[in-house]
């Protein structure tokens, strides 16, 4: 057993224990015991054999027998009666997004569900919001979450698929036995929606790597199993491939495996115009293999200026490295704000002030609060009066917090006939104005493209909101006509977002090189209802990229000045 395999044991006792409601001593003990084999430099068999187990720090004698126990027999009984004592059902609600082991626990106490259709059921029964410390938000945690579980084969979104990706990288980094690992596939190129995460390691022991990633405790079953390959499913229901390869192949197959296909595809052919032959274990000129040790290499051999990950999709990146006319991508790094956040002033959990201040800690210069409008009720729409009310609060923070900046905003709705849920006497006294559709999805094509177009139209309003209004996995966007819409973008100066909420991604990326093809400005937003969502800034500035933009082209990369100027045209 290697060393991550027994501290994923003992972190694997801990959650159950926790599960159980067990003394926080014990669980804590066996989390630390799992982080301190994790960073072991010596192998845990080893100092089993030497017996010198308790001189590991924070190992005592009762944790020492199960590790024994662990390495004689490849198993441990503790950890096999922990497992079978507890439900299936609550094993898999805890690893449902945004469900904790105490609301689980709860839950199962209260309404005892069998399996996720019954859990299914009790939430959309709305009968988890009675219980004690939870509300609506448990109840759609529990349902996206299981619609995630369910969703199996079909696609992971990419707020999903990139953090798993990030631990598992992390995990397997602990392995001496690991000499360089990344991530590749549709993840690295920011995709909103992955089919399967694909991971590439360079090892000199494949299948010591590859036995021990089978046993990481988000795997629930293992698919397929080689020397050079290992699949899963995880309990997320994302798949999860494995690529085991040599350190001299590495970089290339981390290439190969970054994709995408259609990239590949014109960079083969590209190698064979010039007489070479590229594919994931090098680039050959006849039987002579060319020395590669970066993806840089790769493409310089190749004439070609670097191609990010992002742009790989064969959609001209490779004419534009060719005619070293790439565009210099926008970075998370350049954002200097945040345009579209609730408070609790409406349906957002935090206060105007902490949300100035988490952003502030993240570097920003400014923010704008744009909570919902009247006719949003189960929102929290503001009234008119309300929102002065806001403001005046907005007005004595940025006394207090000068030369941070908060913008007096709205996110007002676009109503069914075009116009927008305050009067323009309201909405001109805002410094910001997002206009959104939040009601009314199903209208017909042209119906809906007039409607969003009116809105435009509007002199107030600044930028158009998550403009398609798809749910990742959930919703497609409302029928509308996107060109259309940009038409009327440029007509009216409008800029358009990109919502960064990972079940948003909206505008897609398609729709990003449309809009920077037509000249029309992008504002990137988490649309952040949670201080904790600032960070989902990242998902939106990779759907940027996607969309091969750069910095200038993005409004909320300005500083505080340029904005104000843009806000107040
Ligand atoms: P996904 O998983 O559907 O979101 O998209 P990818 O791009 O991650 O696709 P995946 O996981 O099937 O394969 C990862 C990369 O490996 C893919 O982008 C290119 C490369 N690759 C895999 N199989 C083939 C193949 O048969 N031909 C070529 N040219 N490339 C392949
Ligand atoms: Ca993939
Ligand atoms: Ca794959
Ligand atoms: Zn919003």
């Amino acid at each position: 057993m290697t060393n991550l395999e027994v501290a994923w044991v003992l972190e694997d006792i801990a959650r159950l224990l926790e599960i159980k409601e067990e003394s926080v001593f014990k669980i804590r003990a066996y989390r630390k015991a799992g982080k301190a084999i994790q960073r072991l430099p010596e192998e845990i068999s080893r100092l089993y054999a030497e017996n010198r187990l308790e001189d590991i720090p924070g190992i005592g004698k009762n944790i020492a027998a199960k590790i024994a126990e662990l390495i004689e027999t490849g198993s441990c009984r503790y950890h096999e009666s922990l497992r079978e004592e507890i439900p299936d059902i609550l094993k898999e609600m805890v690893h449902i997004p945004g469900v904790g082991v105490k609301s689980a626990r709860l839950i199962y106490n209260s309404f005892q569900p069998e399996s996720l259709e019954d859990l299914q059921r009790v939430a959309k029964d709305r009968k988890i919001r009675n219980l004690p410390g939870m509300g609506a938000k448990t109840e759609i945690a529990i349902l996206r979450g299981i619609d995630l579980l369910r969703r199996g084969s079909g696609a992971t979104p990419l707020g999903v698929a990139m953090p798993l990706a990030q631990e598992i990288v992390k995990y397997l980094s602990a392995m001496p036995e690991v000499i360089r690992i990344e991530v590749a596939g549709s993840v690295r190129r920011g995709k909103a929606e992955v089919g399967d995460i694909d991971i590439v390691i360079a090892t000199g022991e494949p299948g010591k790597v590859g036995e021990t990633f089978t046993k990481y405790p988000q795997v629930k079953e293992v698919l397929a199993r080689s020397e050079t390959k290992v699949s899963v499913l995880t309990w997320l229901g994302s798949q999860v491939d494995l690529r085991l390869v040599t350190e001299e192949e590495f970089v290339t197959a981390w290439h190969y495996f970054t994709g995408s296909r259609e990239h590949n595809a014109r960079l083969r052919q590209r190698a064979k115009e010039q007489g070479l032959k590229i594919n994931e274990y090098g680039i050959f000129k006849g039987k002579q293999k060319l020395p590669v040790t970066s993806e840089e290499d790769i493409y310089r051999t190749l004439n070609l200026s670097y191609i990010m990950p992002e742009l790989r999709e064969d959609r001209g990146e490779v004419e534009a490295a060719q005619g070293d006319s790439l565009p210099r991508l926008v970075e998370t790094e350049d954002i200097k704000g945040d345009l579209h956040l609730h408070t609790n002033w409406s349906d957002g959990i935090n206060t105007i002030r902490e949300l100035a201040l988490a952003a502030k800690d993240r570097g920003y210069q400014y923010i704008a609060v744009t909570d919902h409008s009247r006719s949003l009720r189960i929102a929290g729409g503001l009234s008119i009066e309300m929102l002065r009310k806001q403001r005046e609060e907005i007005d004595r923070l940025n006394e207090e917090l000068a030369p941070f900046r908060i913008f007096a905003g709205v996110e007002a709705d676009i109503l069914a006939d075009g116009t927008l849920d305050y009067p323009d006497a309201v909405l001109r006294e805002l410094d910001l104005v997002i206009a959104s559709v939040h009601s009314n999805f199903r209208m017909d094509r042209k119906t809906m493209t007039d409607r969003i177009v009116k809105a435009l139209t509007n002199p107030w309003v600044h930028f158009l909101g998550h403009p398609t209004g798809r749910l990742i996995g959930r919703r497609p966007g409302y029928e509308v006509d996107m060109e259309a819409v940009m038409q009327a973008a440029v007509d009216y100066g409008k800029a358009l977002e990109i919502n960064a909420s990972p079940d948003r991604l909206d505008l897609r990326d398609e729709h990003v090189r449309m809009a920077k093809e037509k000249g029309i400005s992008i504002v990137i937003n988490t649309d952040g209802h949670d201080k904790v969502k600032l960070a989902e800034m990242y998902y939106g500035v990779i759907t940027a990229r996607r969309g091969w933009l750069t910095a200038d082209e993005v409004v909320n990369t300005w500083d505080l000045e340029k904005v104000e100027q843009w806000l107040k045209k």
